[in-house]
């Protein structure tokens, strides 16, 4: 007889069937030391159809510059709002080099074009889509109302319109927005629906950290392509093979020798990427999820799992012209290298107090979230939250207004299985990770976090603002499509 837990759909396998993976982890044990090992996406949340032909190499690292990512200009602004048209629609973009690669885009760019604003400055965008399948926008880390949010049901069918209302009300941050159309999130994102989304906050000026020119989205993901270059979806993730950053392969990007800001973001739907710079070279943490940290954080590693933002600063005055330093990811190798091009005058700094963080009023309500598999169903596990699949008929907590919550989030599922949890609406405040005080992957203004099996993380949330149903769910965008996703409502 069959042992079911271990019927798993990975790439490899038949157009739309089912095959036997001989070994839960074998795909992860196999092809790490104990230190990554234990950072890899495992393969539940493959899919169907997937084909994985012979995939197309990405080429030499550093052969290609990495972009700055387009930034939208409004259509119109008035005295506090600016309104923006964004089509999505499918596009062939260039990837890889010489090679055209089918995606779907928010007005043809891989990635999606920058939104950029300023604290309490209204933005209104309509989208339209053009695609022949149902789409919708969240913005990820988002103050808004609920009819604004994305929720996964509300959905722009093809050839509509629809305008989303965002109040920008919260401080300084780096947003990202991306498709939340259920059961199809994944592989909508995974195709290109994502980009940046920035807060910015003319609070934080005084600080003096680099701006403009050297203020740099980064979007990092991951990719696996075929012979024929087009983006491959539905096999086991671990195959995505090509790091990506601002929607080119291992590019390089030429630095003056002086600071840089960089806000960089996982939008890979599941992928963690652990990065070094050169041979453990330093950099400053500033930011997370929802903004500035209390004080900076000089790291020699940094962690970014799917959906988390993680801003640093790079201080290449330190290395003389003619460096080339490269961001390494533990498992995929070469995501970036910069080059020092020149030397340069440089005002900026990194202050040694930055924003603190709000205190939340004390806590009245405590509660349990419970993340795992059902891995006993087929062809497909199904994403449990507390031990239900997502039902969106369901409210499976019901928050009063202005409340102030724990919640204990645990990841209930076994070995090598790991999750990421995000809660719409609000920032939270991680209090302790298994009993102890928050390493820096968990601290400041967060709204997604990573964790691996058995893992269980203490979190505060204020819910002072808006009324209404939010999903909260893991951000491995496949775990969530199979699932792993629940709501809350926010009653008066
Ligand atoms: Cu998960």
């Amino acid at each position: 007889m069959l042992d079911r837990r271990k019927l798993l759909v990975v790439g490899g396998g038949v157009a739309g069937g089912a095959i036997l993976v001989p070994d839960l982890v074998r795909g992860l044990s196999a092809d790490a030391t104990g230190h990554q090992q234990a950072q890899q996406p495992h393969h539940i949340g493959s899919v169907p159809g997937a084909r994985v032909k012979r995939p197309l190499a990405a080429g030499e690292p550093f052969s290609v510059p990495m972009p700055r990512l387009h930034e939208q200009r409004p259509v119109s602004s008035t005295y506090d709002t600016d309104c923006y048209q964004v089509d999505i629609r499918p596009a062939d973009v260039e990837i890889l080099p010489g090679v055209s690669t089918p995606a779907f885009t928010y007005n043809g760019k891989f990635s999606g074009p920058t939104f950029r604003t300023r604290v309490g400055r209204r933005t209104k965008i309509v989208y339209r889509n053009l695609l022949d399948r149902p789409a919708n926008v969240h913005l990820h880390g988002a103050h808004v109302p609920a009819s604004q949010d994305g929720h996964p049901m509300d959905v722009i069918q093809p050839g509509q319109s629809r305008t989303y209302d965002y109040p920008n009300t919260q401080q300084g941050c780096t947003l990202w927005y991306h498709d939340h159309s259920h059961h199809t999130e994944a592989e909508h994102v995974y195709r290109g629906l994502n980009g940046f989304y920035i807060i910015d906050d003319p609070s934080e000026d005084r600080l003096g950290l680099p701006r403009g020119a050297y203020d740099v989205p980064i979007l990092l993901r991951d990719a696996l392509f075929d012979a024929n270059g087009e983006l491959l979806f539905g096999g086991n993730p671990n195959d995505r093979d090509v790091a990506l950053a601002n929607g080119k392969p291992a590019p390089y990007f030429e630095v003056d020798a002086r600071k840089y800001r960089f806000r960089l973001l996982n939008a890979g739907t599941e992928r963690t990427f652990n990065l070094t710079l050169g041979t453990d070279q330093e950099m400053t943490q500033i930011a997370t999820d929802g903004g500035l940290l209390p004080a900076p954080v000089v790291r020699k590693s940094v962690r970014v799992s799917s959906a988390e933002r993680v801003e640093i600063v790079i201080d290449f005055a330190r290395y003389p012209v003619g460096t080339k330093l490269v961001l390494n990811d533990a498992k995929l190798g070469p995501v970036l290298r910069f080059d020092v091009t020149r030397t340069t005058s440089d005002y900026s700094r990194v202050p040694a107090t930055l924003r603190p963080l709000p205190v939340l009023p004390a806590a009245t309500v405590t509660r349990d979230v419970s993340m795992s598999f059902d891995l006993t169903t087929v062809p497909f596990p199904t994403g449990l939250i507390n031990g239900r699949a997502w039902d969106p008929a369901r409210s499976d907590f019901v928050v009063k207004r202005g409340t102030t919550e724990i919640w204990n989030v645990t990841n209930a599922d076994p070995q090598y299985i790991f999750h990421t949890f995000h809660m719409h609406l609000v920032q939270f405040q991680v209090l302790e990770v298994n009993g102890a005080p928050p390493g820096i992957d968990y601290q400041g203004r967060k709204d997604t976090f990573w964790f691996d099996s058995g893992d269980k993380i203490k979190l505060k949330a204020t819910f002072d603002s808006h009324l209404g149903k939010y999903a909260f769910h893991c951000h491995f965008l496949e775990h969530s499509s199979l699932g792993m996703m629940a709501q809350m409502e926010i009653v008066p």
